[in-house]
């Protein structure tokens, strides 16, 4: 008999030819003549879009069923990355669609750079959440992601005479294929107004909110497939439009620019990502956008649990909801006004579901970014919130009040609303008081939050506090972005590692295997080969491949410190220039990320690497000894190439102010050392990797403490340190700077005067350490073996191992496999 296989599923190469070039014609309306990449790109991805769907509408059945429970994570950003690599290697058809775009004379790499990536996310919090989204898949959890869909993500940067300029990002202009929007789940979001008190019919008193505005919120949905399962899950990202796209009132009255006022006001709303790092008291956008998206899932939630004829009551019991920090903490209240005002739940049973139902994770300790709204603000926006607010807040103070005897500070230090000085919302609080589970990233900074920020809370709950250390997802950050890696591993270990990286472990008997070391390094060596022709078609910047490749990548940041890598580029700047002749490792020192648009000292951080780039690079007596690149634009897609060409991994941020650190993983996993402080998820690498194969330096906790308490004067470690006084010395005398001695005097007075960061004090230990990082490096063997042991034994950094216990110890929630209906 003849078989034929449907042009939207079949996988023979033909099919996937023929598919390719339908949707190319029907979808693009383009001949192959006429298209562009893009074209291409649009129907390549329409093409395994079609793959994934029965996969996915089956899982949503599956989901329907009501006594399955659903994992719902709750985060204002999701940085995703691209899709279509990530989709092909998840459905194992990569090779094949290689194969049939080969046969229409394109190559898929091409087509891969096509795709602009939805940067929904500023960092570390929202490229977790997209690693999670994909374990919860691949371990087939229900689970449903809900954020924002942002017109504008994060801004693209350039870099123009050395500074930071910021684009518009334009994710959105040649349409996304990924999405697909349900204007028919649309929900209505309220804002401002008043509140008023009535009596319903069964003579209960209660509460009305009467808006002054109302929004729509539109959800599109992108399907987040697992490696290997058909399990499909769904992120669905809201959009706000008008609740009324056209008000034909003012129109009639001929007031046209009336009429479309509504509708840009609410289109505003979920126009553009908030770059972090900015103090965000007072932005009622911001806030606005948090309510937004956190109603909207909530009505969600509650329409599909009331739709498979769930009871309000046992909410909780088919949603686990995780806050991604305090973001969407409004969730609280919300949840209560839901249950409360519109189910008329009585508020005892609706607080044992709000706290049954809600775990919120915490993803800093830095003061700045601990949310909190003026209350004027708050209450302008959410009347009703603030009253619910006030009534938990006074529910919660008579506990705390038995508990600590009446103690009245530690009331107003607990106490929802903040009353020390103007009145604030704290937003760590609502989350804290609201949720079952509270837990930080990584044990240091899990422990840190019980000592410090959430103390008193500690002292009430200590039963709530757990950590779950983060973790990356190893399809995108090893099986993706280092095939070459990938396979060897494979050819030695075979395939489970991909979903059970402990798997790595098998690694160790090859360490000390001359013949694995080889290919280890010469896979090491065809990577750096490769991002070196990258930087040089890019930037015009010639690299050489057999230099030490010492990388920093993440967001800029004074905590981070990319300045103190500065001062050690420097340092061995100036060795060179007293001693032209000196034997040192060539070293290619990569810097990436992007600054907070208003964040003044990160952008002069990225001035003065430019600066000393541009003044190394280009000096004859340094004879190619040292290199200085800035790699702009640092996002997912660019980072894909940056972590397996990496030798070094630089994390060295001030001892207890990174709460955890991922790309830390993302590097060890791809057979980087690091050099790092004791900070973050830092520990637990180096516990892990073994403290012989860490580069350890700087400042504990406790002695950063000690330092600070005993009156910590960056004056005198300048004073004391000669090859520091230099260093800082050149940058202040306009040497980086054509003789402008105004330019870094912000950065350098910080340091010298003020130093919050304590770089002066942790110098001297850094750059001995990196000098012993020099001569291990040219003990080849052994740095081979440590580069092999790193990759060993990062198991346990898999987004899979964090998720399983975020799934057993705070969701409750087990995997179903989806079965394909025929
Ligand atoms: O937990 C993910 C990530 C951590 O790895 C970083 O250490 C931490 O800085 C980052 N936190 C944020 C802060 N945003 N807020 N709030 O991105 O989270």
């Amino acid at each position: 008999s003849i078989q034929v296989e449907d042009d939207r599923s079949g996988l023979g190469i033909e099919t996937l030819r023929r598919a390719i070039a339908d949707n190319l014609f029907y979808l693009q309306g383009k001949w192959p003549e006429i298209a562009t990449l893009n074209d291409f790109y649009m129907a390549l991805a329409n093409t395994v879009r079609d793959r994934l769907m029965p996969r996915w509408l089956n899982t949503i059945r599956n989901y329907r069923r009501s006594e399955v429970r659903v994992v719902a994570y709750l985060s204002a950003e999701f940085l995703l990355g691209p899709h279509l690599g990530i989709k092909l290697i998840n459905l194992g058809i990569e090779e094949l669609v290689r194969q049939a775009v080969a046969d229409s004379g394109l190559a898929l790499e091409d087509l891969l750079a096509q795709e602009e990536e939805p940067g929904l996310g500023n960092g570390g919090l929202g490229r977790l959440a997209a690693c999670y989204m994909e374990s919860l898949a691949t371990l087939e959890i229900p689970a449903i992601g809900y954020g924002i869909r942002y017109e504008f993500g994060i801004f693209d940067q350039e870099l123009r005479d050395g500074w930071q300029v910021e684009v518009t990002d334009k994710w959105l202009q040649y349409g996304n294929p990924w999405e697909i929007p349900r204007p028919e789940s649309a929900v209505m979001v309220r804002f401002g107004g008043r509140t008023e008190a009535y009596t319903d019919d069964e003579g209960a008193y209660r509460v009305r909110w009467i808006p002054a505005r109302v929004v729509k919120g539109v959800p599109y949905d992108t399907p987040i497939v697992g490696y290997y399962v058909n399990t499909t899950n769904t992120l669905r990202l809201w959009r706000a439009e008008a609740a009324e796209s056209f008000n034909f009132q003012a129109f009639n009255q001929g007031d046209y620019y009336g009429a479309v006022d509504q509708k840009i006001y609410s289109e505003n709303l979920t126009k553009v990502l908030y770059p972090n790092d900015e103090p965000l008291q007072g932005k009622q956008l911001r806030l606005e956008q948090q309510y937004f998206f956190v109603s909207c899932a909530l009505q969600d939630m509650i329409r599909l649990h009331r739709g498979a004829g769930g009871d309000l009551r046992q909410f909780h019991q088919k949603f686990a909801v995780q806050l991604n920090d305090t973001h969407p903490a409004v969730a609280v209240a919300e949840l209560m006004r839901l249950l409360v005002d519109e189910h008329r739940l009585p508020w005892d049973a609706a607080w044992e579901v709000s706290q049954s139902t809600f775990g919120f994770t915490n993803h800093t300790l830095l003061p700045e970014a601990l949310e909190k709204w003026p209350l004027p603000l708050f209450g302008s926006l959410l009347p009703r919130h603030l009253e619910i607010i006030y009534e938990i807040n006074q529910r919660f103070l008579d506990q705390a009040r038995v508990h600590f005897l009446g103690d009245s500070q530690k009331l107003a230090q607990l106490s929802l609303i903040d009353e020390s000085g103007e009145r604030y919302v704290r937003m760590a609080h609502l989350a804290c008081v609201g949720s079952h589970a509270i837990n930080g990233v990584a044990e240091l900074h899990s422990e840190l939050l019980k000592q410090t920020v959430l103390k008193d809370f500690y002292q009430l709950w200590p039963q709530k506090f757990q950590n779950k250390t983060n973790g990356v997802t190893p399809r995108r950050w090893l099986l993706l972005c280092n095939p070459r890696l990938s396979q060897l591993i494979t050819e030695h270990i075979g395939t489970d590692w991909v979903c059970q990286l402990e798997q790595l472990r098998q690694l160790e008997a090859y360490a000390e295997d001359r013949e694995f070391q080889r290919q280890w390094r010469q896979i090491k060596r065809a990577v750096k080969q490769d991002l070196a022709d990258h930087i040089q078609q890019t930037l015009n910047i010639a690299i050489n491949p057999d230099s030490l490749f010492d990388i920093q990548v993440k967001r800029i940041h004074e905590y981070k410190r990319q300045h103190l890598n500065v001062l050690h580029i420097i340092t061995l700047y100036n060795r060179i220039r007293r001693n032209p002749d000196i034997d040192i490792v060539p070293r290619t020192f990569i810097f990436g990320g992007k600054a907070a648009p208003g964040y003044i000292m990160a952008k002069l951080m990225i001035k003065v690497i430019t600066s000393v780039a541009e003044v190394v690079n280009n000096d004859p007596q340094v004879c190619d000894r040292i290199k200085v690149v800035f790699l702009p634009d640092y996002n997912v897609t660019n980072s894909q190439p940056v972590y397996p060409a990496a030798d070094l991994s630089e994390q060295i941020s001030t001892a207890g102010k990174e709460a955890s650190g991922t790309g830390n993983m993302k590097f060890s996993l791809n057979g980087a050392l690091t050099i790092g402080t004791l900070d973050g998820a830092n520990v637990e690498i180096r516990q892990a990797v073994g403290a012989e194969n860490f580069f350890l330096f700087g400042l504990t906790i406790e002695e950063v403490q000690q330092l600070q308490e005993s009156g910590y004067n960056p004056w005198d470690y300048y004073n004391r340190t000669p090859d520091l006084k230099e260093a800082i010395n050149l940058i202040n005398s306009g040497f980086f700077s054509h003789g402008n001695r105004e330019l870094f005097k912000p950065l350098v007075d910080s340091l010298v005067y003020d130093d919050p960061y304590l770089l002066l004090a942790d110098y001297s230990a850094y750059i001995d350490c990196q000098d012993t990082v020099g001569q291990r490096f040219r003990e080849t063997d052994t740095w081979t073996r440590m580069s092999i042991l790193n990759s060993a034994r990062m198991g346990y950094f898999s987004s899979d191992r964090a998720i399983r216990e975020y799934c057993q110890d705070i969701w409750h929630v087990t995997p179903i496999s989806v079965q394909l209906k025929p």
